[in-house]
């Protein structure tokens, strides 16, 4: 049977981000996708003045009731931007309507460069926990990582040493394997450290020395697309990595492009890599 994974995460309407990106991205990978959208905002938050916020939690027991009367089950669970009341839903849906051997994919989404995201509360990080303990795979990024454990966040260059004493850390949190994104040892070059309770794994890019929102959602997207084909998690890791940065480079030449990366423009490279 072909592979069904379910996203949950918010339709931010504009701004190249979550289901905007999950969806197409996924489904691009030959994936099907289903969506569960955690709520509607007219725009993403970082960036724009203001934007419109409909909160959807209500709707996921009636829409998990549902989907056991319909028999519809996942073989993957993919969460990212969550508020803290639809954890308990998002346990409830990934304990009941998982098919055996599901994978959880959570994407810990609260922040970047050290803050965490407009309309998080600071006890956010302690419930994102819950999804985190028992997940298949986490993909935290540097800041992310730091709230989890909370511990201050440190930009920059790390050593080998704080990055897998991060790694073991996160690990012991509940997930069985960790993708640490936002890795470097060395000027010039960016990446990502994977660790599964026994050994490391490392993969780097060139630097592109932009800030860029929506790189997340894009490397996890992408992430999850290359693992349910059949990638190794540092395979499926690096193929991120590498679609990030070409969708990065495809954005680079249009500097009014300021609240997203072109990442449709990078597709095929994508297919390209997993074919
Ligand atoms: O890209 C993460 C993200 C997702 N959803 C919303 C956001 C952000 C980042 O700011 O605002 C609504």
């Amino acid at each position: 049977m072909d592979k069904r994974l379910l996203t949950i995460q918010d339709i931010s309407c504009v701004g190249q981000c979550s289901l905007t990106v999950a969806l197409p991205v996924i489904s691009a990978c030959g994936i099907e996708t289903a969506i569960l959208p955690s709520s509607v905002l007219s725009n993403h938050t970082a960036g724009f003045s203001a934007w419109t916020f409909r909160d959807l939690t209500d709707e996921m027991p009636n829409i998990l009731d549902r989907w056991k009367k319909e028999n519809v089950d996942f073989d993957a669970f993919y969460t990212g931007y969550v508020s803290k009341a639809q954890i308990p839903h998002i346990l409830d849906i990934m304990n009941q309507v998982a098919r055996p051997g599901a994978l959880r994919i959570v994407d810990p989404v609260m922040g970047d460069n050290g803050k965490l995201y407009a309309g998080f509360d600071d006890d956010f990080p302690m419930e994102m926990r819950k999804l985190v303990n028992g997940a298949d795979i986490i993909l935290p990024n540097m800041t992310e990582a730091a709230l989890l454990l909370g511990i201050p966040y440190q930009a920059g260059i790390y050593t080998q040493k704080y990055i897998e004493k991060v790694l073991k850390d996160l690990y012991a949190l509940g997930a069985k394997n960790v993708v640490l994104t936002g890795v470097s040892f060395e000027k010039g070059k960016l990446g990502v450290a994977c660790y599964d309770g026994s050994k490391f794994d490392y993969y780097f890019t060139e630097h592109l020395d932009v800030a860029m929102h929506g790189t997340g959602d894009v490397y996890s997207s992408s992430f999850a697309g290359a693992l349910m084909r059949g990638k190794s998690i540092i395979e499926a890791a690096s193929i991120a990595a590498d679609f990030v940065c070409e969708s990065i480079r495809q954005t680079l030449p249009d500097a009014d492009h300021w609240y997203g990366v072109k990442f449709e423009k990078a597709l095929p490279y994508l297919i390209n890599r997993l074919s």
